[in-house]
This record gives structure tokens, C-alpha cells and sequence, in this order.
């Protein structure tokens, strides 16, 4: 599918976020059983959250990621209007529960959030400064 993520397990090849998800906290006994538990209930729970994951985060989400990140490496045209962290935490504060969510699972899963993410801060630390150095540039010449 040339899309990530993705898993390899034995003879076994899975793509899918959800279905690797669920994979994993199947096919490993080390992990902890509240991630996934047996109680019909709880997983129907979980089902529902994943499910909504798709139908409505990651529509939102994929917007940003392709127009602040994909679409400027790759010399695409977009419209990026990146934040800054200033901002971001501004627009973000009164949303409690979801700075709380936020924090809780980097918490959670760390050190591998600002592992994964190290290269997408980097990328877009990059993107932030040419951004800046042409908008400089623009004001220079519009003054001319
Ligand atoms: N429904 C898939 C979506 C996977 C997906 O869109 N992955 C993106 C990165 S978040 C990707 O690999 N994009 C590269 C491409 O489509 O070429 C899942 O949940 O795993």
C-alpha cells in the first residue's frame, strides 16, 4: 500500500492503523491488558473511539500534516500558515481536556512520541525559518 503504518510479524504482513493496533495489544502478552480489554463492552468502546478517529481527527489532521509539511518538501503547492508554539498554545488553552489528552499520551507512550515525531518538529522548524527568510525578503522588495 506504500502507506505507513505497517507491520511485519512473522509471515504475517498488516496495514491499517486500527488493525495494527489491535494487532499488537493482542499478539503480545506484555502488553498491559487495559489497552485492549476482554469486557465486550470496553471494546466496543474502543471500536467506536478508533472508528471516530478516522471519520473526524484524522480528516482534520491530515489537512495540516499535507498543507504545513508534505506539500512544501515535496515542492507542492499549498497554502501552509504554520503557528507558531505561542499561538498554538493559545488557540489550544481552553481546550482543556484536549491539551489534557494531548499530554497524556505523550505521557503515556514516551519516549517514542518526540522519537517518532523528532523529524516532522525538524521538518517543520526548516519550513518555519524559509518561510520567514522569504517573507523578509518580500517586505525588502516591496520597499524598493
Ligand atoms: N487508513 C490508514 C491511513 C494510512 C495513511 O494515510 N498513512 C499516511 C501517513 S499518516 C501515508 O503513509 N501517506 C503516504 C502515502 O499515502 O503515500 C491507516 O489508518 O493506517
Amino acid at each position: 500500500m506504500r502507506q505507513i503504518p505497517a507491520i511485519v510479524d512473522g509471515e504475517l504482513k498488516l496495514f491499517e492503523s486500527h488493525a495494527v493496533l489491535i494487532y499488537i495489544a493482542c499478539a503480545f502478552p506484555r502488553v498491559a491488558s487495559h489497552w485492549y480489554p476482554d469486557d465486550i463492552y470496553k471494546r466496543a468502546k474502543i471500536h467506536s473511539v478508533l472508528d471516530w478517529h478516522h471519520s473526524f481527527l484524522r480528516r482534520g489532521a491530515a489537512g495540516l500534516v499535507f498543507n504545513t509539511l508534505l506539500a512544501p518538501l515535496n515542492g507542492i503547492r499549498s497554502y501552509p500558515q504554520l503557528l507558531s508554539e505561542k499561538d498554538r498554545d493559545r488557540i489550544l488553552s481552553p481546550y482543556v481536556k484536549v491539551v489534557k489528552w494531548v499530554e497524556d499520551t505523550k505521557s503515556a507512550i514516551s519516549p517514542h512520541f518526540e522519537e517518532v515525531h523528532g523529524v516532522l518538529f525538524e521538518s517543520q522548524k526548516r519550513i518555519r525559518e524559509q518561510m520567514a527568510t522569504k517573507s523578509r525578503k518580500n517586505q525588502a522588495r516591496s520597499k524598493m
